[in-house]
């Protein structure tokens, strides 16, 4: 086979291939399956949005550049060989012209770029005039929420059908088991439309708290405090998906984060519940903090730290 005939079948079989793909990118249709699953999701905040369009406004810029270079290049290649009779210009060769052209154009298209990144990036990090403040902290391996201005505190770990299924011969077929990995017993709640702050920080190695949903990814660091922040779109309550996206160790994989974004009301009336109810817990027992370390204690304790392990069981 003749190299030109040789890429003639190849052109047509990556035409056939990209036909074939665009078919499946349409009838899936949806925005999140097919081709959209390749790119950043638009998210349900603002900021997700501002960061997505700028994904795609510097992803264009690449594009742009990237068919012009390899279009002049091939363009010279195939236009210029050896076989047609070229003769090497050298005219080019410490041409001022061009060196200052090819200087100037990069800086320009690179101070393009910088401008509205940077302008982002000022609005991300602006922390000011938050609503409510949750400390979140990673730890091998799960996570731990913090409603800091309402004595709200609980621990959010892989839900028990996921955990099941996940043991070495469990027997159970993961695809029967709802959103396999990525359910938590206890989502972190927080309401819509609302400017909520995370104080993010690690209680062993580093984690990261990530949910794609929020353009939210921040490194929970042991002896850090790291701020990020998210307004969930009024019209968007639901349930949000993430994953701890440090490798952390064993677990990493099985340390899921899933937010639940309710209206203010039935935010409100969550978090009051939640505060008596664990306000009547700590009161019931109250000893209930020494549990774990009482439990490691040696045998000679063991009838004392029974009955400090009955109590918060009676309490429910
Ligand atoms: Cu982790």
């Amino acid at each position: 086979m003749t190299i030109r005939a040789k890429l003639t079948s190849l052109a047509g079989a990556l035409a056939a291939a990209s036909i074939t793909l665009a078919a499946h990118a349409s009838e899936d249709g949806g925005s999140d399956s097919g081709w959209s699953q390749l790119n950043m999701t638009r998210g349900v905040t603002e900021i997700s949005r501002k960061i997505y369009d700028l994904h795609m406004e510097i992803f264009w810029v690449c594009v742009v550049i990237g068919v012009i270079v390899f279009g002049a290049m091939i363009w010279s290649i195939v236009n210029f060989r050896k076989s047609k009779g070229a003769i090497p210009d050298v005219t080019l060769v410490h041409n001022t012209k061009v060196e200052v052209i090819w200087t100037a154009l990069p800086v320009v298209i690179l101070i393009a770029m910088a401008v509205p990144a940077a302008r982002t990036l000022v609005e991300i990090e602006d922390t000011t005039k938050t609503e409510v403040t949750i400390k979140v902290t990673g730890f091998q391996w799960g996570w731990q929420y913090d409603y800091l201005d309402d004595g709200v505190v609980y621990y959010s770990h892989l839900d028990r059908k996921s955990n099941a299924a996940r043991e070495l011969l469990s027997g159970i077929d993961p695809n029967t088991v709802p959103h396999y990995l990525l359910n938590v017993d206890n989502p972190l709640v927080v309401p819509v439309d609302t400017k909520v702050r995370l104080l993010v920080t690690g209680a062993d190695v580093i984690h990261s708290w990530w949910v794609p949903d929020f353009g939210v990814k921040k490194d929970a660091i042991p002896g850090f405090v790291n701020e990020a922040w998210f307004r969930v779109d009024a019209d968007k309550p639901g349930l949000y998906r993430g994953q701890c996206a440090e490798l952390c160790g064993r677990d990493h994989g099985f340390m899921p984060i899933v937010v639940d974004a309710r209206s203010k009301a039935d935010f409100a009336a969550w978090l009051k519940n939640t505060a008596a109810e664990q306000k009547k817990a700590a009161a019931a027992a109250p000893g209930a903090t020494a549990v774990a370390p009482a439990s490691a204690a040696p045998a000679t304790a063991a009838a004392d730290t029974t009955a400090s392990l009955a109590a918060p069981a009676t309490a429910h």
